[in-house]
């Protein structure tokens, strides 16, 4: 089966603005970013979403999370504040298909959901 984009994204096939990587993870920029600061973060492992997690995969969930904070200081809006949104599924408009946590930030986010 072909890869998935952030697979391909992961192998270098197709070109990111990478933020942060290690063997785990990766966090690169978001090509169509919701915010005036708009990471995407990954685990290398092909987990298609939330839903999909299994009791092994949970040490890819602590990690993203743990380097989330080091990326909010390296990237300067640790103080300010940010969003994290992981969409799974249908309706609530997951596009790709491959586990993945937003980070918004650069202004206030507002309200959580738009109307
Ligand atoms: P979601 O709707 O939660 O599945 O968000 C997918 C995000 O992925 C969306 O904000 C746009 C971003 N995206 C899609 N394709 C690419 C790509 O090729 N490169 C980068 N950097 N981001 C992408």
């Amino acid at each position: 089966m072909e890869d998935c984009i952030f697979c391909k994204i992961i192998k270098g096939e197709i070109p990111s603005q990478k933020v942060y990587e290690d063997d785990k993870i990766l966090a690169f920029r978001d090509i169509n970013p919701a915010a005036p600061i708009h990471i995407l973060v990954i685990p290398k492992k092909h987990i298609e979403k939330i839903t999909d997690l299994q009791e092994e995969d949970s040490s890819y969930i602590t990690h993203i999370f743990l380097k989330m904070k080091e990326i909010a200081k390296q990237e300067g809006f640790a103080e300010k504040g940010f969003r994290v949104i992981s969409n799974c599924g249908k309706e609530s408009g997951q596009e790709v298909m491959h586990l993945h946590f937003h980070m918004l930030a650069g202004k206030p986010m507002g309200p959580l959901l738009a109307k």
